[in-house]
C-alpha cells in the first residue's frame, strides 16, 4: 500500500471540501496538517494531566512534568542525540535560532564574521544581523550557482580565522536543496568557527541523526513535521551548550539568584525560561510516534517521489519554470515555479479556487529571490498523505492556467 493511502484517513481536515472540491493540500512546507493521534495526545493531557511542570509536589504536577520529559526523550530519540541535555524546547525554529544568536551574540568582536547562505529564510539571517550590529561583526553570505546549490569553494574562500559561526539551512524552503551538513559543519569545526543548521524543512522528511551530521546546532518546528504550533527543538552540542551563557533569562533557568546576580540551572532548562508548551510537547511526542511507525525512511522516499513527479509534469507546461537542482536525490519535499504572465499570488489565488492550497510569495527568503531574479515564486509542497493524484491535478489546473494566456 502506498505511504497516503496509509496515511491520509488519519488527517481529519482532509475531509473538508473547499470551494466545492475536496481540500489538495500541498503546503505543508508553511504548516503540515496534523494526524488524529496528535489532536488526541493534546485533548488527553488537557482533560486530565494538565498542570505546570517541575515546580509542583501534586500528582498533576508530576504527571505534567513526566508527560513534557519523556517527550525530550523521545525528541533525543528521533534526532540521534547522544544525552537528553541536548534537547531544548524552543517555541519554533525561528525563536532556536534567536535564542542561539543571542547566546553567541557576546562570543562575537568588531571584525567577526559570521558566514549564511543566499539561500536562507529569513529566521536564519535576522538574528545574525541583529547580533552582529550589536558587536561590530559582519554578515556574509556564501553564494548559490546556477544548478542552486551552495557554492562550496566560495565558502572554502570565505572561511577564514574571524569566521565565528556558519549558520545555514539544511534544505532551503524554496529550492529543495539539500545542504552537505556533514561537510560544512566539518570545515567550520576546522576554523573554530559554531555551525548553526536550520533543520526546518528538513526535520520533518529526512531521518535525523545528530551523531553522523556533527553539527554544534540544529533548529526545527514541530508544526512542519505534523505536530502542533508553538514548540520547536534546539539541538545544541552539550559540550558547546555548558560552556555558554544563557542569553534569556526567567523561571526554571536558574538554580539560585540573589538580587544582582544568579546561578543557572543545568542543562537543557538553562535555556527554557518560563512555563514551556507542555501541550505542544506531548503532541510533538505523538507526532515523532506516528512519524517513526510510518518510517522515516519511507516517509522521505514518498515525498521525494512526489517532489520528482511535481518537477516533471509542471516543466513539461510551456510557460512553467521549476526552480531548484535537477536531481531529486539532491531534494527535499518543496517545488517552487513560476508560470509566465501571471504573478505568483494570483497562481496560488486560482489554484485555490480549485480546492489546492500551495503558497505564493517570497517564501521569506527575500535576498534569494533577488538572486533568481523574481519578485517570488509559488510553491508546492508535499506530506505524507499526499497521493500523485493530487500532484497530477495540480499540473493540470497549472496547464489550463497556462493555456488560458
Ligand atoms: N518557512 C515556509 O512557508 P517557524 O516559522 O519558526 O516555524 O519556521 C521558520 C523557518 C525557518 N527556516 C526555514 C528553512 C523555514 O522554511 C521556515 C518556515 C515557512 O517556507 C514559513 S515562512
Amino acid at each position: 500500500m502506498r505511504l497516503d493511502e496509509l496515511a491520509r484517513r488519519d488527517f481529519p481536515i482532509l475531509e473538508r471540501i473547499v470551494n466545492g472540491r475536496p481540500l489538495i493540500y500541498l503546503d505543508s512546507a508553511a504548516s503540515s496538517q496534523k494526524p488524529r493521534t496528535v489532536i488526541e495526545a493534546m485533548t488527553r493531557y488537557y482533560e486530565r494531566s494538565h498542570a505546570n511542570v517541575h515546580r509542583s509536589i501534586h500528582t498533576l504536577g508530576e504527571e505534567a512534568t513526566e508527560l513534557y520529559e519523556t517527550a525530550r526523550d523521545r525528541v533525543q530519540r528521533f534526532i540521534g542525540a547522544a544525552h537528553r541535555e541536548e534537547v531544548v524546547f524552543t517555541r519554533g525554529t525561528s525563536d532556536g535560532l534567536s535564542l542561539i544568536a543571542e547566546t553567541l551574540r557576546r562570543t562575537l568582536g568588531p571584525g567577526d564574521e559570521v558566514l549564511v547562505t543566499e539561500m536562507e529564510h529569513h529566521s536564519n539571517l535576522v538574528p545574525w544581523q541583529l547580533a552582529a550590529r550589536d558587536r561590530g561583526a559582519v554578515v556574509r553570505a556564501i553564494p548559490i550557482r546556477d544548478d542552486a546549490t551552495l557554492d562550496l569553494d566560495a565558502f572554502g574562500r570565505l572561511l577564514g580565522e574571524r569566521t565565528r559561526v556558519v549558520a545555514f539551512a539544511h534544505v532551503s524552503n524554496v529550492l529543495g536543496t539539500v545542504n552537505p551538513v556533514r561537510e560544512i559543519c566539518a570545515r567550520a569545526r576546522a576554523v573554530g568557527a559554531v555551525s548553526v543548521v536550520d533543520g526546518a524543512q528538513a526535520a520533518p522528511h529526512l531521518s535525523l541523526d545528530m551523531s553522523l551530521l556533527e553539527c554544534d546546532v540544529y533548529s526545527f518546528s514541530s508544526h512542519k513535521m505534523l505536530g502542533p504550533t508553538g514548540i520547536g527543538v534546539l539541538y545544541g552540542r552539550r559540550a558547546l551548550l555548558e560552556r555558554l551563557e544563557p542569553g534569556r533569562g526567567g523561571s526554571e533557568m536558574i538554580k539560585e539568584v540573589w538580587i544582582d546576580r544568579a546561578l543557572w540551572n543545568d542543562l537543557p532548562w538553562r535555556f527554557e525560561p518560563g512555563t514551556p508548551p507542555i501541550a505542544e510537547a506531548v503532541g510533538l511526542a505523538a507526532a515523532i510516534e506516528y512519524l517513526e511507525k510510518l518510517g522515516m525512511e519511507r516517509v522521505a522516499e514518498h515525498e521525494r517521489a512526489l517532489a520528482h513527479q511535481a518537477m516533471a509534469e509542471l516543466e513539461a507546461i510551456p510557460g512553467v519554470t521549476v526552480y531548484g537542482p535537477r536531481s531529486p536525490a539532491a531534494r527535499g519535499a518543496v517545488v517552487a515555479f513560476s508560470v509566465a504572465g501571471y504573478h505568483p499570488h494570483d497562481v496560488a489565488a486560482l489554484l485555490d479556487a480549485e480546492g489546492i492550497a500551495v503558497r505564493a510569495g517570497h517564501h521569506c527568503a527575500q535576498p534569494l529571490m533577488r538572486r533568481l531574479g523574481v519578485v517570488g515564486t509559488s510553491r508546492a509542497s508535499f506530506s505524507v498523505f499526499n497521493s500523485p493524484d493530487e500532484v497530477s491535478r495540480l499540473a493540470r489546473v497549472v496547464a489550463e492556467l497556462g493555456s488560458r494566456l
